[in-house]
C-alpha cells in the first residue's frame, strides 16, 4: 500500500511554484520521492529567489525556468527544454494563478481577461502542450488547482470565479477526452489558505483589530482557522500517485469543511 503513494522516479512540473501552494506541493512531492521538480515564473529574478527558497528547504532536485504560462510559444518551448534538461513530464500541476478583487461593474475588461487568461486559458495551454507525451506513454497525471470559487461566488471575484468554475469543467473534460490513454486529470479545490494571495484578507486593521474577512472565514470553516499550504501536500501526493489511478475528473476539496458547513452563528 505504501508504494502506491510513492512518486519515486517521477518528474513533476508545478507551474508558478515559487512560493505559496505550489511550493508546498513541490515539497510534498520531494518527500514522496519525486525525481525532479520543475517550476516556472515570469522573471529570472523570481526564479533565482525561488531557487534560494527551495535550497533553504533542503530541496536540490529542482529546476526553475522563466515562462509566463499564458505565452503558448514559450510554454511549448519550455516543454522541449524540460525534455532535454530533465526528462519526461510525469505529473503536471496547473497551479499558477492570480486573483483581482474588484466589483464586476467597476472591473475593466482587460482586468477580467487577465484573470481568465492566467487561471483558465493557461491550464489549457500547458495541458495541451504536455498531453502528447502522456498519450504516447499511455500514462500521466494532471492536477488543476481549482478553488472554493469553482462552486461558490462572492463579491468582487467575478473573473476568478468564472475562471475557476471553468477550470473545474476543463478538468472533467480532460478526464473525459484522455482517460482512455491512462491519463488521470483531477482538481484540488483548496479552501482559504494562508499564502501571499490571501494576505490582504488577513491584514490587521489600522486599529489593530482582525480583518473582517479573516473573522468571516474562521466562522465559515469548522476548524475555525485558515488552512496552511502544507495541508494540501497529502491530497496532492495522492492525486499524483498510483493510489489515485481509478480517480478521474474529480475535484478534491481540501477546504476544512467549508462546503459542508453553514457557518458559526455570530
Ligand atoms: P500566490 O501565493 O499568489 O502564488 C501564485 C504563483 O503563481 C506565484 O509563484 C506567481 O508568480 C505565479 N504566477 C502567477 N501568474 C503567473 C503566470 N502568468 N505565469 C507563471 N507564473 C505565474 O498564490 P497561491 O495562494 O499559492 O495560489 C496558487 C493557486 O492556488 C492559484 O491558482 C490560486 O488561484 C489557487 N488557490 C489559492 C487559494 C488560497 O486561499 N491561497 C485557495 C484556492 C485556490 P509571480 O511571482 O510571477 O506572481
Ligand atoms: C477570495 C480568496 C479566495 C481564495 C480561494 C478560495 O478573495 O475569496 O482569495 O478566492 O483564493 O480561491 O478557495
Amino acid at each position: 500500500m505504501k508504494s502506491m503513494f510513492s512518486l519515486a522516479g517521477k518528474n513533476a512540473w508545478i507551474t508558478g511554484a515559487a512560493y505559496g501552494i505550489g511550493f508546498a506541493i513541490a515539497k510534498a512531492y520531494v518527500e514522496a520521492g519525486a525525481r525532479m521538480i520543475v517550476f516556472n515564473v515570469r522573471s529570472e529574478e523570481a526564479v533565482q529567489k525561488a531557487l534560494a527558497s527551495y535550497h533553504e528547504a533542503g530541496i536540490t532536485n529542482v529546476k526553475g525556468y522563466v515562462c509566463d504560462v499564458t505565452d503558448e510559444v514559450a510554454v511549448k518551448a519550455l516543454v522541449e527544454k524540460i525534455h532535454e534538461e530533465v526528462g519526461q513530464i510525469d505529473i503536471l500541476v496547473n497551479n499558477a494563478g492570480i486573483i483581482k478583487r474588484i466589483p464586476m461593474h467597476e472591473m475593466a475588461r482587460e482586468e477580467f481577461q487577465q484573470v481568465i487568461d492566467i487561471d483558465l486559458v493557461a491550464p489549457y495551454i500547458v495541458s495541451a502542450a504536455v498531453l502528447p507525451e502522456m498519450m504516447e506513454r499511455r500514462e500521466g497525471k494532471i492536477i488543476n488547482i481549482c478553488s472554493m470559487m469553482s462552486e461558490l461566488g462572492r463579491e468582487t471575484v467575478s473573473a476568478y470565479a468564472a475562471a475557476k468554475g471553468g477550470l473545474k469543467m476543463l478538468t472533467r473534460n480532460i478526464c473525459s477526452e484522455y482517460g482512455e490513454y491512462n491519463i488521470q486529470c483531477n482538481g484540488i479545490g483548496p479552501g482559504y489558505i494562508a499564502t501571499p494571495q490571501t494576505a490582504p484578507l488577513r491584514e490587521r486593521q489600522p486599529d489593530g483589530s482582525r480583518h473582517p474577512f479573516d473573522s468571516f472565514i474562521c466562522a465559515k470553516t469548522p476548524a475555525g482557522r485558515w488552512l496552511n499550504p502544507e495541508e494540501l501536500g497529502g491530497p496532492a501526493v495522492f492525486l499524483a500517485s498510483h493510489a489515485s489511478d481509478a480517480v478521474n475528473g474529480h475535484i478534491l476539496y481540501v477546504d476544512g469543511g467549508i462546503l459542508a458547513y453553514i457557518g458559526k452563528q455570530p
